[in-house]
């Protein structure tokens, strides 16, 4: 049967430290096109452009908010319009900011229905600064805290009418860079969190079972949101903020055999792939492997 997959080309870099990611989406559709990946996967393909207002509302504090917040108003809209279409919605970064609008879509379709929420991360960073706590102002890092109630109002707000997400409801993998400040807050938060070391030292698997136990079997529906740095740089240079001792195929796949398996997966981001930094097409080929597993 052929499945509507909504690609959500999302050609954002505002929220994070240098550009390029922009032009994610563009590179990866281009290539997916190129590769026939869409009929390989028996795939209904449907795509939407958000628009991306010029960089204007420069703040220290926190860089191109109003530009962000209007680009995740649009994807929030998206998003939730997409899934009561049944579709599958992929939303294509550009930078991890935009999952403020895509998961705040997916919890507002979440609650029309009556259903619950789960979010599994894959990052290299937890994604869990606030303004107060951010060292950059870039709100990249930032939207974990944002989708759990803590940042700017105006980000904040766009879950309304739908309450925030719980610390409890958020599994996090692949960690390795996060900053001091943001340990903390990522401690109070509940989020359940495997450091990259951790999974290095245990088996992925174990990760796989902590994943279904307290996300899987406790929500009806899964968003996931993959930043592609969470992968090592030898497989996936072609990131913003790469961090060494990353993952391998192998290991994100054993982690995420129980969603895939489940069938519960409800909306996807693929975020932070940066064409300026890509090396022999290894990001491309790394990003393929990764939905192709999933779809
Ligand atoms: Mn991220």
């Amino acid at each position: 049967m052929l499945k509507n997959t909504r690609f959500i080309s999302v050609p954002l870099d505002l929220g994070a430290n240098t550009i390029g990611s922009k032009n994610g989406p563009e590179a990866l559709l281009k290539h997916f096109q190129q590769i026939d990946f869409y009929k390989q996967r028996n795939l209904n393909q449907l795509f939407t452009l958000i628009s991306v207002a010029e960089r204007n509302n420069f703040s220290e504090k926190l860089k191109f908010k109003e530009e962000i917040t209007d680009t995740c108003k649009q994807l929030r809209e998206v998003v939730r319009k997409a899934l009561h279409e049944k579709e599958l919605p992929i939303s294509i970064g550009g930078d991890h900011s935009l999952a403020i609008g895509s998961i705040f879509g997916a919890q507002a379709y979440c609650y029309e229905n009556g259903l619950t929420l789960g979010v599994i991360w894959l990052d290299a960073h937890a994604d869990i600064n606030t303004p107060e706590s951010s060292e950059t102002g870039n709100i990249h890092g930032m939207p974990l805290a944002t989708l759990l109630g803590m940042g700017h109002s105006s980000l904040v707000d766009l879950c309304k009418p739908a309450p925030f997400l719980e610390g409890k409801q958020v599994y996090l993998a692949g960690v390795r860079d996060v900053d001091e400040k943001e340990q903390v807050i990522l401690d109070e938060s509940h989020v359940y969190y495997a450091p990259m070391a951790r999974i290095k030292e245990i088996n992925p698997e174990v990760i796989a079972q902590e994943i279904e136990t307290n996300i899987l079997k406790k929500y009806d529906c899964i968003h996931l949101s993959i930043d592609l740095d969470v992968m090592d740089p030898s497989l996936a240079p072609s990131v913003s903020t790469p961090v060494k001792k990353g993952m391998t195929l192998e290991e994100v796949k054993a982690i995420l055999l129980p969603l895939k398996k489940s069938g519960k997966l409800l909306s996807l981001d693929f975020v932070e792939y940066n064409p300026l930094n890509e090396k022999d097409g290894k990001g491309l080929t790394t990003s393929t492997e990764l939905l192709s597993y999933l779809l």
